[in-house]
């Protein structure tokens, strides 16, 4: 027993406190030398970047269906979180056990350093990606050593002369490792990612030597709600696997062609832009796109035929792929005729009449018109290596997809939205029908289980593009009902209703929406 007056035990919540400012005192210095290296992903990053490379398939789907877009925010929250929980932990325990504490803080610290050492995202060299999460790791472990002093420890036989929890040298110090973990989030806020948005700002896009036909008037059809014929940079999907968006500088970069070629072939940004610049418009769509899904959308592009870079340097008659690389290290393995044949696959550097947001790949990405995103539309692009599908697995053929993935073409209602109310004499409705390097040759609606009806179909830009549909029901009775929708190509194939989920290779099913008319 002590007396009362003797010195005691820390109170938990002192505990609890330690664990989670060495953490964050830790991380945000971590982060905040992160930021100031170029190629170096923040420690936090390099344990998301992990995860997800060692994410099973069904969860990476389950992320895409519940958070979309979120996915990356979603994330990092929970990897904080965790981080967050253990170190806490280690806190509480820590007011008995300081040994144990310590050697929470070093496992974690360990985790940290050994996904910096195999991230993939990594530009800079190994030894200097290590240094965030060593400062990391010092920088808690200090913090942890000296909260665990003040919080001393309790009188026991084993230590007679404690002198117990000292709650002011504990306020203070706590206050002075908020102070530095502000300072470090500080920096990280304002220099992280700086370098690409610089060089962004500076590029003014040439003319292009071949801009694209005008969009057809027509192609827009004339319903509320219905998709933008053209979509927005700001409302374009994205989908990638980056935690944090390459920092690619157009000044630096290169583009590596070799491989199975005649002569390799390097480029910079600048002779990119010298080349004769074409402009297509091509609708790209993912592979994870639900059936009725958000994740497919139409710009302008801006670039060069992929046809002539690859003739430039000489494909040899074995090769039947190309595997690009972006500069996060991520792949895309595309099959030679898709870059080499008569469609409008680019070597892109513009969007919509600016440079690539960086979002969507700045300096450059592949563009291809009839194949899915993860097997062709690499951003961040560095190197294209002509090769053999046997020689290589691109990054989502080992994690359950096919190597090969053209698109599926598909249709979808975008009016009436679900549960829509539509007024009684104006039931008009409407949608969006792709079937990139085919065509769309017709769409039909049915309402409940009526018959299949024609749409009026929007008027055609090009087949690499989607087609816009609208109808329009006359007889419309009041109540609910269900509208589906369903498309056919110029190839005459219809689409199946068998529904197909998105691993292996893309969704099938006709999208139907239930709806109310008052
Ligand atoms: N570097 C890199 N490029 C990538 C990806 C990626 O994860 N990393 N994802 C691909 C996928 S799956 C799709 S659908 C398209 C999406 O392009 P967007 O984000 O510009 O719409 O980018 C492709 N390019
Ligand atoms: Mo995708």
């Amino acid at each position: 027993m002590t007396s009362s007056t003797a010195p005691r035990t820390a109170p938990w919540w002192a505990g609890a406190i330690s664990g989670f400012l060495a953490a964050a005192a830790g991380l945000a210095v971590g982060t905040g030398v992160s930021a100031l290296l170029t190629g170096v992903p923040s420690p936090v990053e390099s344990v998301g970047n992990r995860a997800i490379d060692y994410a099973p398939p069904f969860l990476k789907d389950f992320a895409i269906e519940q958070f979309g877009t979120n996915d990356k925010p979603v994330l990092i929250a929970g990897v904080v979180a965790t981080l967050a929980v253990v170190a806490m932990l280690a806190g509480v325990v820590g007011r008995t056990r300081p040994r144990t504490a310590l050697g929470v803080i070093a496992v974690l610290g360990l985790v940290a350093v050994a996904a910096a050492a195999t991230d993939r995202t990594a530009t800079a060299s190994r030894a200097l990606t290590l240094v965030p999460t060593l400062v990391t790791v010092a920088v808690a472990v200090g913090a942890m050593v000296l909260l665990l002093r003040r919080m001393g420890r309790a009188v026991t036989e084993a230590h007679p002369l404690s002198t117990g929890f000292d709650r002011r040298g504990f306020l203070i110090t706590a206050a002075g490792l908020t102070a530095l973990a502000a300072v470090g989030g500080t920096v990280s806020r304002a220099v992280g990612g700086a370098a690409a948005a610089a060089s962004r700002a500076g590029i003014r896009l040439p003319r292009p030597a071949r801009p694209a036909d005008p969009v057809p008037a027509g192609a827009q059809v004339d319903v509320k709600g219905v998709s933008s014929y053209l979509t927005s940079n700001k409302d374009f999907y994205r989908v990638d696997t980056a935690l944090r968006v390459p920092d690619v500088p157009a000044e630096g970069w290169q583009l590596r062609i070799h491989g199975l070629v005649d002569r390799e072939v390097t480029l910079s940004y600048r002779e990119v832009m010298d080349m004769p610049l074409v402009e297509r418009r091509v609708t790209l769509t993912c592979v994870s796109n639900e059936v009725g899904g958000p994740y497919v959308g139409n710009a302008t592009w801006l670039g060069v035929l992929t046809k002539d870079l690859l003739e430039r340097a000489g494909v040899q008659s074995e090769a039947d792929a190309v595997k690009s690389t972006s500069a996060d290290g991520w792949t895309a393995g595309t099959p030679i005729e898709a870059l080499t044949d008569d469609r409008s696959s680019l070597l892109a550097i513009g969007m919509n009449g600016e440079p690539l947001p960086l979002i969507h790949g700045f300096p450059a990405r592949l563009v291809v018109p009839g194949l899915y995103g993860y097997v062709s539309a690499t951003k961040w692009l560095t190197d294209l290596e002509v090769t053999r599908f046997s020689d290589f697995e691109a990054y989502w053929t080992p994690r359950g997809y096919s190597a090969k993935a053209p698109i599926k073409f598909s249709s979808r209602i975008d009016v009436p939205g679900a549960f829509q109310e539509l007024p009684r004499d104006k039931v008009r409705v409407g949608g969006v029908a792709w079937a990139q390097t085919v065509g769309i040759e017709k769409v039909e609606v049915q309402v409940d289980n009526g018959p299949w009806q024609l749409a009026d179909l929007a008027t055609e830009d090009t087949t690499e593009t989607w087609r816009q549909w609208s109808w329009q029901w006359d007889d419309a009775t009041e109540g609910s009902h269900r509208l589906t929708v369903r498309a056919t190509t110029k190839d005459g194939t219809t689409q199946t209703s068998d529904r197909a989920r998105i691993r292996p290779d893309g969704t099938t099913g006709w999208h139907s929406v239930q709806f109310r008319v008052a």
